[in-house]
């Protein structure tokens, strides 16, 4: 058997990537879709970048399990993923919870989204299994952590960030030895311990996870049995190896990138409207931290054919115009301005209208005179004429979603109860 680094290790390896969850504090934004499947960026949804990094990596063989509202997130898949060849020793599968197993339940935990499916993953036979999460947006070398997980003869090696440690109560917490041999591992503890000499900052777990798959189906398989388990990775799979076995943390850095100017590392997990928000507006900054223009590192989408956008005087004369902006295709700003915006496909934008700070999804249309400053329009909403958005924030909260820092969500039944 080649034990050598001749070929990537990625290329004995199934990324398998876990896109069930619903994301919840999306409010309105995920009551249709799942949250993997949530646009971002002008063009993409939040799977496209686990994805993206896979195949960047130079995994060919995945498998994407999902459950919550998958319709929009399969068929996004299905038109933008659909080009691994089974000839070429790759493989695309999408796996929705489908009582495989039992036919008396769903997938339970994460963990069991895996477990379900071992006959399909053995079936591909891949050494390595690189475990992700659909609902991160970062560029990531999973070749990296295979290496470490191998060079460290880990059972288990667990992507991780240094984050402060007050945020950290939604992650799972690591604590490390100065091999980052884990130590002890606690899910989403209301404490968080601190990282020795940094005592402000944690180690959280991404999330993500590199196995060997003969190790992890048996951890599976003697989990599935045991009946206090949530059959779930953090709660469950990863403490067990940490006490009984070796978890190595890997810390994640950018190392992929190779533009200069993307020193910083950067992760989000835009689970909140604010934070989905930021990283959205992020974009339109002049050198922004997330670089989607990167060809070495190209985030793949799904991409319709249309006409390209389009600025256009109305018939008064007045300039269609868009300032530090995403403008995707089959947009047409005619008389109108955007600012500091995001303009999905599709967005058109009538005369005397005009939008600051705005996310506005796939085919969403602004009615003549409009004006709407730091708002999220949820995909296909019509926003009628003259409707004001952002400047009176009582009658805001009244009618559409308003988050703690004054964003508004506004979705197609919202803009229907208005009238
Ligand atoms: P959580 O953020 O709570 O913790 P969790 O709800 O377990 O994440 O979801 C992880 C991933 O699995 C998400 O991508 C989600 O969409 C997906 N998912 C959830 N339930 C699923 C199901 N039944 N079927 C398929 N997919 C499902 C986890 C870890 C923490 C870690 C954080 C990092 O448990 O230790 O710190 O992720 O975000
Ligand atoms: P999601 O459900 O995640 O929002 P969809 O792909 O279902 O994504 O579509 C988003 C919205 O865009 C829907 O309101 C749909 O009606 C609208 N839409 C999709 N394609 C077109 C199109 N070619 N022209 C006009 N509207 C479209």
């Amino acid at each position: 058997m080649r034990e050598t680094y001749s070929q990537p290790l990625a290329r004995d390896a199934m990324a398998y990537v876990l896109a069930g969850g619903r994301g919840s504090r999306l409010k309105e934004l995920t009551d249709n879709r799942a949250k993997p499947a949530v646009y971002f960026g002008g063009k993409s949804r939040i799977i496209d970048f686990a994805l993206s990094n896979a195949i960047n990596s130079g995994i060919r063989r995945i498998g994407v399990a999902t459950q919550y509202k998958a319709h929009s997130l399969i068929r996004h898949m299905q038109r933008a993923w659909n080009f691994m060849r089974p000839e070429r020793n790759e493989s695309f599968d999408i796996l929705p919870a489908s009582q495989r197993v039992s036919e008396d339940h769903w997938y339970e935990g994460t963990a069991d989204a895996v477990f379900q499916n071992i006959d399909i993953i053995a079936s591909y036979a891949p050494k390595y299994m690189v475990i992700l999460a659909g609902d991160h947006i970062y560029k990531m070398d999973y070749e990296l952590m295979l290496r470490q997980h191998v060079e460290s003869g880990a059972d288990v090696t667990i992507g991780c960030l240094v984050v402060p440690r007050m945020e950290a109560t939604g992650f799972g917490v690591m604590a490390v030895d100065k091999a980052d041999t884990i130590t002890d591992f606690i899910e989403k503890p209301a404490n968080p311990p601190g990282i020795p000499g940094n005592e402000e900052m944690a180690l959280a777990s991404m999330g993500i996870y590199v196995f060997e798959t003969k190790f992890l189906f048996q951890m599976l398989q003697e989990d599935a049995i045991d009946p206090n388990s949530s059959r779930d990775f953090g709660n469950d799979i990863i403490p067990k190896i940490v006490k009984n076995g070796k978890a190595v943390a890997h810390r994640f850095t950018n190392s992929c990138i190779r533009a200069a100017e993307e020193i910083e590392e950067y992760w989000r997990d835009v689970g909140t409207l604010d934070a989905y928000f930021e990283a959205n507006l992020d974009l339109t900054d002049t050198v922004p931290k997330l670089n989607m223009y990167d060809r070495d590192w190209p985030i793949w989408t799904d991409q319709i054919i249309a006409a390209p956008a389009k600025f256009v005087h109305d018939e008064d004369g007045r300039r269609g115009m868009a300032i530090s902006s995403l403008i995707s295709q089959d947009c047409i700003v005619s008389g109108a301005i955007a600012k500091r915006s995001l303009l999905f496909t599709g967005v058109k934008m009538g005369s005397f209208s005009s939008c600051e700070e705005a996310v506005i999804l796939p085919y969403c249309n602004i009615g003549r005179g409009a004006r709407l400053r730091r708002v999220i329009l949820d995909s296909g909403v019509r926003i009628p004429e003259g409707l004001v958005v952002g400047e009176d924030p009582e009658l805001d909260a009244r009618r559409f979603r308003r988050s703690e820092s004054g964003v508004c969500l506004i979705t197609k039944r919202m803009i229907e109860q208005l009238a």
